[in-house]
């Protein structure tokens, strides 16, 4: 088996190489997006550091100049996928660089990344200079967040449109998308559906808000300001990401041996902290905050377990509680579903409505082995490699059955398998 992960993976990766980055998936998702690349490097570090530097410096190669990592750098060749570079005309917005991006952001899972990827062999990473390159890039995106971002009063960042959070079509954006008023209306292009069956995918109604939103933005010169973003969402896991990285930012400094840019260890702190209001005592667990009503989206997410990762979560033992309990079920269900498997709302074939991806589960065994469940997180990663090898490397599956959805050869699964395969399992 463990032979079988590893060549898999390997080929996946191998495929989805497109000489500077690796895309998601060849047909869907044809150009390279902002935490996948940060994910498959972590995979790619075990195969090639150089490769992985390179996934994330053509990354940082696309950083806008207030800072911004770009959700999506396109490639010229292709022009399948709808949002794409047509829609986003980045050139003629101030500020973008060079090659073609969409104006959003995903969550900021590049730090940690580049740290990991530093740390597969250290001597290669200082002979390229692969930190000095990356720090002041991180710092920049931090920094973005912190001053576009971040709200004063709450101390969290908000998301502007679903796709920045990277759980798409979560029950956490409905009712802020309910309150959008404008949508291009349901007759929307959706090449993805030659790629995904359109039960597993957002609908054409979500698909007509996500576009309004993302012209507005776009129009808007990609600001920030109120004006521009009818949506603002402040998600538990872009926060607990964001955290999480500026941990790594601090050990990127300190292995530089260099004065931080700011202290990174209490901006972690600061964050962490912010989270606590964003915690429902009713449902256990930590949701969204729409930021412009104020109010609290009482759905159980992965999302809002995710916070686990960070050492000094104040509702640590909670979460422990609520990811081995009935709405998550760990060591039943297959991985951890995307949404809570007693909800009304659960979906086990929908997208970020149910099925449980491989990102998620991996962030999860991170936050399993720190918290000393070492034995959970192992078999947690085993069942990742398991389901990844049967079903062609799955962009999601049915939390009760594993039945495979989405689109398949997807390059995270991949590298994420490989990563825990390579450290956890073999290592054991
Ligand atoms: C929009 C690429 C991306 C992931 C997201 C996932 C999906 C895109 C889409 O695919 O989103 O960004 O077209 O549905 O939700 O997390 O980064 O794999």
């Amino acid at each position: 088996m463990n032979d079988a992960v590893l060549s898999a993976a390997t080929a996946v990766l191998v495929r989805n190489w497109r000489g500077r980055h690796t895309v998601p998936a060849g047909g869907l998702y044809p150009h390279q997006w902002s935490w996948d690349s940060a994910f498959i490097a972590i995979g790619l570090r075990h195969l090639s550091p150089r490769r992985a530097q390179q996934e994330l410096d053509s990354l940082f190669s696309a950083q806008w100049a207030d800072g911004r990592l770009p959700q999506i750098v396109f490639d010229p060749t292709r022009d399948d996928y709808s949002p794409g570079a047509k829609f986003w005309r980045s050139d003629r917005i101030p500020g973008s660089p060079p090659v073609s991006t969409a104006g959003l952001v995903q969550p900021p899972n590049h730090a940690w990344a580049t740290l990991l990827v530093h740390e597969s062999n250290p001597s290669e990473s200082r002979r390229r200079r692969f930190l000095g390159r990356a720090y002041p890039s991180l710092v920049a995106w931090h920094q973005y967040l912190h001053s576009r971002r971040r709200s004063p009063e709450t101390g969290l960042a908000a998301v502007v449109h679903p796709w920045e959070s990277g759980l798409d079509n979560s029950p956490y954006w409905d009712s802020p998308l309910e309150n959008v008023a404008g949508s291009f209306g349901d007759d929307v292009p959706r090449p993805d559906l030659e790629h995904a069956d359109a039960t597993e995918r957002p609908s054409n109604r979500e698909y007509g808000k996500y576009l309004y939103l993302a012209a507005r933005y776009r129009d808007a010169n990609c600001d920030d300001s109120a004006a521009a973003c009818p949506f603002r969402v402040e998600d538990p896991a872009f926060n607990a990401i964001w955290a999480r990285s500026e941990l790594a930012l601090a050990g990127i400094a300190e292995e530089l041996g260099i004065a931080p840019a700011y202290d990174h260890r209490q901006r972690s702190r600061d964050i962490t902290e912010a989270l606590e209001s964003l915690w429902d005592e009713e449902l256990g667990t930590y949701v969204a905050r729409d930021a412009i009503t104020g109010d609290l989206q009482k759905y159980r997410t992965v999302s809002g377990l995710i916070p686990l990762l960070l050492p000094e979560i104040r509702r640590g033992d909670e979460l422990d509680a609520l990811l081995r309990g009935p709405h998550f079920e760990l060591g039943t269900s297959c991985l951890v579903p995307s949404h809570d498997l007693l909800a009304p709302t659960f979906d086990s074939s929908r997208y970020w409505r149910g099925p449980s991806w491989f990102n998620t589960a991996w962030l999860l065994v991170e936050a399993l082995t720190g918290r000393g469940a070492g034995a959970e997180a192992r078999a947690l990663a085993s069942s990742m490699a398991e389901l990844a090898v049967l079903n062609d490397f799955p962009e999601y599956v049915d939390p009760h059955t594993g039945e495979p959805h989405g689109t398949r050869i997807f390059s995270w699964t991949a590298a994420l398998c490989l990563d825990l395969q390579t450290r956890l399992i073999d290592g054991e």
